[in-house]
């Protein structure tokens, strides 16, 4: 569906929009989605199977070393236009909530602020038995298809270290999940960019927003939710979609071969 200017009104009278964000908005920036199956050592499993405690506890170097291969790519990555249009957007409305589900921080190195990460980060690991954080000093050098890494010990207890992030069956961070279904339900729109929408509580987000009276825009290359009155799919790459968006908005901020012009 193009952009509509029934659409750009409601964008332009928004005093608060939430965007909540998965896996495709880093898709242009080379990370995999959950959707891109596995490559290498990981490829006969599923990432929900490799993403709990019980996959670690049974063997924590392939899942340590799953772990560090993404946070090698997370690191040789950068925000794509995607990334920075919404950026850019949160100078453009009142208030705008960045909520993601996404344990990659390219939404920050894109200039975004206090940005809600619901399933937690591969840049904060822990140790798995005192739960102390622990400092990662080199940077991981992975080979390509990947390998079985021994986690690191932690400084206090000697546990083994674990990523930062929220496995399958773990509790989302209480405060996190709040704030986000708290700005869902007191948003005027909320974007919802490059997310299947199958991993809950975070799934329910959207629909949060819609019951309490938004506007929900979707971006996605598959075709999302669209009742034409507040429900509406933009059917595209984010990296193309947002940064259109942002010119047709236009105004004084507008998004130039990629990099934002400020
Ligand atoms: C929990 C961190 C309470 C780790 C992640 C209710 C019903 C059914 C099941 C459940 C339920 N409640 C709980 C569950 C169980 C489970 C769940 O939801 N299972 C699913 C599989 C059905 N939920 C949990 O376990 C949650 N915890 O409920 O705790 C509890 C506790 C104890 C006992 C009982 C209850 C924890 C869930 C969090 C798991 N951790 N990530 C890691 O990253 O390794 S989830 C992870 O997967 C991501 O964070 C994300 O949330 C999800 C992947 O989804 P997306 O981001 O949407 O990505 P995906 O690849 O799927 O899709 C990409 C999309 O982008 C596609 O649509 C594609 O078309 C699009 N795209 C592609 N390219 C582009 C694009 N879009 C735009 N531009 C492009 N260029
Ligand atoms: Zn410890």
């Amino acid at each position: 569906m193009p952009i509509t200017d029934a659409l750009l009104d409601s964008f332009r009278n928004a005093r608060h929009v939430v965007v909540f964000t998965g896996a495709g908005v880093s898709a242009e920036s080379g990370i995999p989605t959950f959707r891109d199956a596995l490559t290498g050592l990981w490829e006969r499993f599923d990432p929900a199977e490799l993403a709990t405690p019980d996959a670690f506890r049974r063997d924590p170097a392939l899942v340590w070393g799953w772990y560090e291969w993404r946070r090698m790519k997370v690191l040789q990555a950068q925000p794509n236009p995607a990334h920075l249009a919404i950026a850019a957007l949160a100078e453009r409305v009142p208030k705008l909530t960045l909520v993601t589900q996404n344990v990659d921080d390219l939404h920050e190195r894109a200039g975004s602020r206090d940005v809600i990460h619901l399933h937690g980060s591969l840049h904060a690991p822990r140790c798995f038995a005192c739960a102390r954080p622990h400092t990662l000093t080199e940077t991981p050098e992975e080979p390509a298809e990947g390998r079985r890494l021994e986690p690191p010990r932690c400084q206090h207890c000697n546990g083994l270290v674990r990523p930062g992030v929220v496995w399958f069956g773990e509790m989302l961070p209480e405060a996190a999940l709040q704030a986000a279904f708290d700005a869902a339900g007191a948003c005027d729109l909320l974007l919802s960019i490059g997310t299947s929408g199958v991993v809950q509580p975070a799934a329910s987000i959207p629909r949060v927003a819609l019951q309490a009276g938004a506007v929900v825009v979707h971006v996605n290359p598959q075709p999302a939710g669209h009742d034409g009155r507040r429900e509406f799919s933009l059917t595209g790459a984010a990296g193309g979609v947002l940064p259109d968006l942002l010119r047709m908005l236009g105004g004084r901020h507008g998004i130039i071969d990629g990099s934002f012009r400020p």
